[in-house]
């Protein structure tokens, strides 16, 4: 862990109980009771959307023998929830929206640690999401290596009054790996498609994906193909909303042990919208879902 990086001034004190810690977006506060139950926090798992995270949270129950669910009320910005050691949360879409999940998360997790790096270091943090593949077949499942700006540079950038702040945004390399390494299928399980490699994080689904089919359009066929021919040349191999700042904040506290899942939908290459399935996106994601719980459920 970096303690330098965690704003334990502030942190320290709701430990100690002499602050009372208003976790306003995720609807808890540090005086909750909830809070007792997440003893034994020991992984993090995010999600973009809500109906996903009830879905992981039911099947970490599965897995680990009908283990109790324990929700926590508030439901209008993020979905949370408890189950087995594992704290399912919601981000909604894009790094706005992530990053204030990824802080009260982290805020809470400190406190459930009781501000013992040591313990604290130990907790495994996954995004599990969708992207857009270039050169992909759709349902692909990416493990990121790295999340990039859409011009390539390996960072998140965040400007406050001290200036601009340049957090790294690669992901451990041991992680990925061993969650490649576990996506192979064992005895009677699907074949999933899986390939690691590099992800661009954009702050807008249409432009800085550079998609034709948005209300505001800057790009031309040829500006387009040649943006994700850079891209694909570059090593990316899809493109999401929220991976640099997940890696950004985690790199910053300086955990060791965090990855970003994520089915890809469509390939870019053939185009600009979703035409799948419902059944289609439902497998997609439940295939991403299946890596990450082959690589979670070997760390019990
Ligand atoms: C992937 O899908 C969402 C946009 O459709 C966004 O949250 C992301 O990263
Ligand atoms: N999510 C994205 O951010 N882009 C896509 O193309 C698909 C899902």
């Amino acid at each position: 862990m970096n303690p330098d990086h965690i704003n334990r001034e502030y942190l320290d004190g709701v430990v100690a109980g002499d602050t009372v810690d208003h976790y306003y977006h995720l609807g808890l506060s540090s005086r909750d009771e909830l809070i007792e139950h997440f003893t034994g926090l020991s992984a993090v798992v995010m999600a973009g959307s809500g109906e996903r995270i009830l879905a992981f949270a039911q099947t970490w129950s599965t897995l680990n023998d009908d283990a109790p669910i324990l929700s926590v009320p508030k439901e209008d910005r993020f979905i949370t929830r408890f189950c087995a050691g594992v704290l399912f949360v919601s981000h909604g879409m894009g790094m706005a929206s992530a990053s204030i999940a990824l802080q009260e998360v982290m805020r809470l997790a400190y406190l459930v640690h009781c501000g013992d790096l040591e313990t604290l270091a130990g907790v495994f943090w996954a995004r599990v999401g969708t992207s857009g593949g270039i050169g992909l077949a759709p349902g692909t499942v990416v493990i990121s290596t790295e999340a990039l700006m859409s011009d390539l540079r390996p960072f998140r950038i965040m400007r406050g009054a001290h200036g601009e702040e340049l957090f790294t945004s690669g992901f451990p390399e041991h992680t990925s790996a061993a969650i490649e390494a576990l996506s192979a299928p064992g005895t009677g399980q699907r074949n999933i498609g899986v390939v690691a490699g590099r992800t661009v994080s954009t702050n807008e689904f249409f432009l800085e994906q550079c998609r034709l089919d948005g209300a505001i359009r800057f790009e031309t066929d040829e500006t387009k193909r040649d943006h994700l021919d850079w891209l694909a040349g570059a090593g990316v191999v899809n493109i999401e909303m929220e991976g640099a700042v997940f890696a950004a904040y985690l790199n910053h506290w300086g955990f060791a042990d965090f990855a970003m899942v994520c089915a890809t939908l469509l390939d870019r290459l053939a185009g600009d919208q979703v035409t799948s399935t419902p059944e289609q996106l439902q497998q997609f994601s439940d295939d991403a879902g299946e890596v990450l719980f082959r690589y979670l459920a070997s760390r019990r």
